[in-house]
């Protein structure tokens, strides 16, 4: 059975990645001065009440990646958010 899921979802370059390791205790995820530096998911199980919840960290929502990711970074949140509904 999957834990249940959190995602992160926003505009670009405002912190979330740096939440993301903040409520791991470790640098997980990337973060950086320059809006669109995460592309793809990344997640992890975070303790929380008793149990573990899935954390997962996205791309900037609305982001025109440079490298022609924006389809594939839009993908991406719509799976966590598909994840984190299901959950
Ligand atoms: N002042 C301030 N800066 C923050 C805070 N959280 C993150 N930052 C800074 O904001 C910048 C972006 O942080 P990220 O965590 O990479 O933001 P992001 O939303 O994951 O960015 P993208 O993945 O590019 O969409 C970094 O320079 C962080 O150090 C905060 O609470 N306060
Ligand atoms: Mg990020």
């Amino acid at each position: 059975m999957s834990l249940p899921t959190v995602a992160i979802v926003g505009r670009p370059n405002v912190g979330k990645s740096s939440l993301l390791n903040c409520l791991a205790g470790k640098r997980i995820a990337i973060v950086d001065p320059t809006a669109g530096v995460t592309r793809d998911r990344v997640s992890t199980p975070v303790p929380l009440a008793g149990g573990y919840v899935e954390i997962v960290d996205t791309g900037g929502f609305g982001i025109e990646d440079v490298d022609n990711l924006t389809d594939h970074i839009a993908a991406q949140i719509n799976f966590a958010l598909a994840e984190a509904a299901s959950s």
